[in-house]
Parts: structure tokens; sequence; C-alpha cells
């Protein structure tokens, strides 16, 4: 234990870069913590937090036969999800951050978050977290420091990004970091703000201590500062799973999909064909956010930044995701779900049946009369990527991987088929920028309200969204080869409110139609929505419940609801029209005028 205690108490700065050391001094005088403690990453400091963790019952240690290395942690209740009411995007012009997004002036919100961290870490220990955003060497790849005093927030920045020493030496002595403060504070949500300041590249989050709130590299790094450095830049941050379709030939062909949160990216990304697919594989490249930038061969390239998954537990199980089975039954640590008596999880849709008894997500005894949820629908497991079974080698590739197709994809129970191709980037830029689905538990407030969700970007991006249309529009002149562009909807429903496609790992026919596509091996029929499947083209071998009637319903597009849908585009455009491209008002008239 003595190694530990000293570990912990604090530790010597282990980077000389002169701006981390001022600003971490700055930012330590302000917080004022008890002490400070600079992570290295390693092996021996991890297991150091998680004897700490445990000790203070923030962590519990789960069953260590049946889930080596794993944790149990539970937040507060009134702190489950996302708070996009407490967002903001702090820039000089209001009009830079734009209508989606909550706006106050850096000068107002820098005064009220300095009110708010005044001596917040009096008697807590104040976590340096270094983080790399990208594989280590790659020009893709960004620095960011994290100051927590949450140790389960320096444990899951752990697994979701690339941490410690790695980070200091890709920094060097270089000022280009995007600097990071959280607080915990009384953990209460009128004191909870989550605030960006692109132009100063620096992220302040206060009042929470759920992940997407406070893994500082995920949503507000890799994509609200990540989209503002990428226009910059000449390069795209977005909320795409990348995954890799290997052909029994061996030939690899890559793919993004932006679908919103809680719409199944996890899963796609790690999908297992149907058995009648021989010697076909699905390679998991990232299952949240890629970085994508023009290569020199004209194509575009893309990287996950990320290391680790933040994936919703509910519904996870060996149908629907047997790789995120395999891959959670070590190292990883779950918050919010069931903890059974064992000392192992359940959640609503887990392969074993619902446990007699059990504690619930709140940590009240729970059993299946209690009729309530056992885990919080917005639960989430956070697990190394190593421990994909089907981890994309190229992960690590400092280049990235080369794009074939580009997805776009919302939940939605009518009105859009199954799977669609844009008739050209333009078309595509528009099909992505009208996406509408209905939100999810992955953020406070009413789920299953249908609301434009445009590239799945509308809580992430972190300027204008006219402007990020722009950016998507002006990009494919640096991209002599685009990916071509669909959209898929797997949510579909039928009369009976059932939905109409099986999904999950069926989903790999609908990727060998887009596949097809891109690869120039099968034709399609033109529609007005852009191209759309034909029957003979579409294998649904094995699939006895899709027959042609079916197949026609999951296709179908109804020119009433498209009308409607079209009207409902207007809100959006409506708000953005100050910047809005041109195109998309074409594109919308074009659309009119086939329906
Ligand atoms: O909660 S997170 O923002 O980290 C995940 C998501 O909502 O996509
Ligand atoms: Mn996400």
């Amino acid at each position: 234990m003595n190694v530990e205690e000293s570990t912990l108490r604090g530790s010597q700065p282990n980077t000389d870069n002169s701006h981390v050391l001022a600003w971490v001094e700055e930012q330590a005088r302000l917080c004022q913590p008890a002490h400070i403690h600079w992570c290295d990453g390693s092996v021996a400091e991890k297991r150091a937090f998680e004897e700490e963790a445990v000790a203070k019952g923030i962590l519990i240690r789960l069953n260590a036969e049946k889930f080596p290395g794993c944790f149990y942690h539970r937040s507060n209740p009134n702190d489950v999800a996302r708070v996009e009411q407490s967002t903001f995007i702090c820039t000089r012009n209001e009009d830079d951050a734009g209508p989606t997004n909550n706006w106050v002036s850096p000068k107002l919100m820098y005064a009220r978050l300095r009110e708010l961290t005044e001596g917040a870490m009096r008697g807590r220990t104040l976590y340096v977290v270094p983080y790399l955003m990208g594989p280590a060497g790659s020009p893709m790849t960004k620095v960011g420091v994290e100051l927590t005093d949450s140790i389960y927030v320096v444990l899951s920045m752990r697994i979701m990004a690339r941490m410690g020493k790695v980070a200091w030496d890709h920094l060097g002595d270089s000022d280009d970091f995007s600097r990071g403060l959280h607080c915990l504070l009384d953990v209460h949500p009128d004191r909870r703000f989550i605030c960006h300041f692109p132009q100063d590249n620096s992220i302040i989050s206060v009042g929470s201590g759920y992940g997407g709130n406070v893994l500082l590299g995920k949503k507000c790094l890799a994509l609200r500062l990540g989209s503002w450095l990428a226009r910059d830049e000449g390069w795209m941050a977005e909320h795409m799973l990348l995954l890799g379709v290997e052909a029994p030939d061996g030939r690899k062909s890559f793919i993004a999909a932006a679908f919103p949160s809680q719409c199944g990216k996890t899963n796609f990304a790690m999908m297992v064909p149907p058995a009648r697919y021989v010697g076909w594989r699905i390679w998991t490249v990232g299952d949240d956010i890629a970085w994508m930038r023009p290569g020199p061969d004209g194509r575009l390239w893309a990287i996950n930044p990320e290391a680790g998954y933040f994936g919703v537990a509910p519904g996870t199980n060996g149908r629907t995701n047997p790789n995120a089975m395999q891959l959670i039954k070590r190292d990883t640590i779950f918050t919010n779900v069931a903890l059974k008596p064992d000392g192992t999880v359940w959640w609503e849709g887990h392969d074993d049946p619902a446990p007699s008894e059990c504690l619930d997500w709140q940590g009240r005894p729970w059993t299946p009369a209690s009729g309530e949820k056992a885990a919080h629908p917005n639960s989430r497991f956070t697990a190394p990527m190593e421990n994909n079974p089907m981890l994309a080698p190229e992960v690590t590739d400092p280049q990235g991987v080369p794009l074939e197709a580009i997805i776009f994809g919302g939940r939605r129970a009518t009105t859009v088929p199954l799977v669609f191709e844009a008739f050209n980037w333009s078309h595509g830029v528009f099909l992505g920028a009208t996406m509408g689905s209905e939100t999810t538990a992955a953020a406070t407030g009413q789920v299953g309200q249908v609301r434009r969700d445009p590239m799945a970007m509308l809580p992430f991006c972190g300027y204008n969204m006219g402007r990020y249309f722009r950016h998507w529009f002006d990009m494919r002149k640096s991209i002599p080869f685009p990916p071509r562009i669909f959209n898929v909807n797997w949510f579909r429903q039928g009369a009976d409110g059932k939905f109409l496609w099986p999904g999950f790992g069926d989903n790999m026919r609908v990727l060998q139609w887009i596949l097809g596509r891109c690869q120039g091996r099968i034709g399609a029929n033109e529609a007005a929505l852009g191209w759309v499947p034909r029957w003979e083209d579409f294998d649904l071998t094995d699939l006895p419940e899709i027959d042609r009637a079916r197949f026609d319903e999951l296709q179908a597009m109804n020119p009433d609801e498209w009308r409607r849908e079209i009207l409902s585009h207007d809100e959006l455009f409506m708000r953005l029209y100050q910047h809005l491209p041109k195109e998309l008002i074409f594109q919308r008239e074009l659309l009119v005028a086939r329906l």
C-alpha cells in the first residue's frame, strides 16, 4: 500500500512544457486542490486509482472471475445524460455559435465559471490528465489536457483516449493543446455548465460527472472544438462510426456512418454478418467519432480519434452485438446498470433473464415485480478498444483509412426508406443536412420526438450550423474522388407498430448493396429521393419474412409524407437562413419538382 499511497498523495510534474506548467499552476491557484497528481498513464497508476476509487465507494469491484478488471459506478440520479440546455459555445460573436447552440459571451461565462470554480477543489486532488485524440504519430492527432477532480473521469479517460506520457511526448514544448477544466462541484443541475471556448481552444465543464459532459476528449474536444478546428484547417470532425468490410478475397472497404446518439452506431460498427456471408468480416475502426481529411490520392481518409467505447448497455446482447458482449467482459467500467448479488451486471435486453433480485441503477433493491427499469436507459459501458475481437488493425495507422461511402441515418418510424443513394455529393449533403431523428435517452428531455439533427451533429457542432453546411459543400473541391453518400433507416415500422427490418447482423445486406453501388457492380432505379435498390439486386436469402410486399413497404416513398417532411425541413432552414448555402435551397426545389 505504501507505494500506492505515495502515488496518490500528489506528484511532481512529469513534463517540462512551460505552457502546461504555467496553465496548471494558474488553474490550481483558482481551484485550490490539496494535491496535484500528474498522470503518467501507467498500469501501476491505474491500479492505484482503482484501489482508491473502491476505498472511497466511487467504484465497486465486480466479480473477479466473471468480470476481471471490471468496475461498477453509479452517477448522481440527477446526472445521467448529456444536458443540451447547459451546453454552451462561447464565441466573441454570437453569430459564430449560430442559432442551434446556446451562446454566452466568453467574458460573462468566464466570470460566472470563475466564481463557481474558485476553491472548488479544496481538500481534493486535482488530476492532470494529458491525452491524445488520434494515434500517436498521426498528423491528424490533437493533444488535450484535462484537469479534473474526479477519479472516475481519470479512469474513464484512460480507457477512452491514449492517456499519459504518450501525450507529453507528442506535445513536446508546443503550446498547441486543448485546455480542459472539469470540477464536479456539488453535482447540482443549477450549477451544471458545459462550456466551450473555441477561440481559446478550451473547455470548462462543471457540476456533472456524466460521460459526454466530462470526458472532455470526446464530444467537447473531438466534436465541438474539433469541428471548429476542422473548418479552419480544411478537414472534417464528424459524429460517425468507421468500419471496414472485408470480402472473401481479402479486399477491405471502409465506410463512415452518422447516426444520432443511441441509434445503433456501436452495434453497426461491430456487426457480425449473417452465416450465409461466408468469408465476409466486419472490422471496427471507431464507433462514435471520425476525423476525416483529403489524402494526397484525392480520396477522403479518416481516423478514429478515440481509444475506447462509451456504449449504451440496454439492448446489448449476444444477438444485437456479440463482439461487444465479448469485449466488455474485461477492463470495463459499467455506469448506471443493475448490480446482481454475485457481483455481475444486468440490463434490460441482456441475454440473461431478469435476476430475481438485484440493486437497480440507483442502488435500490429491485425485483422483476418492481415495475421500473433496473438499468437506466442511458446506462453505459466504458471499455478499451483493444478488447474488441474485431478491432481493425488500421485503427493505429497514422494515415487512417480511405472511405468509399458515407451513410446518414436517423431513427424514423415512418417516411424514410430502408436505403437509398444520393445522386451526388451536393445531394448527399442535403440528405445529411435535413436528417431527422426521434430523440433518445442520450440527452435529458423528451424521448421519441422527431427533430432535425443535421449529420447527427446538432448537439455537437461547435459553430454556426449554416457555415458547417457550407464547409461540407466546400470540402468537395479538395476531394476529387469523394465517397458516395447514402441514407438508411433501420427503424421503419409497419401498421402494427413493429419494426419492418430485422436490423443488426442483417444490416450486412444493406452494406452489400451500398458496396455494390460504390464499386459499380450493381445498378439501381432512379427515384424521387435518389437511387433505390432493385428487388433483384438486394440479397434477402434466408430472410423469408422480407417478401416482395414487405420490401416494397420498407422502400416505399409516400408523397404526402414527404411533402410534410420537406415542410419540416423549413423550420431548420429558417433558423439558419442567414448562412444557409443556396445549394440546399436548390436541392430542396429539385426534390419538390421530382415529387
Ligand atoms: O453521452 S455521450 O455524449 O458521451 C454519448 C452520446 O450521446 O453520443
Ligand atoms: Mn455519440
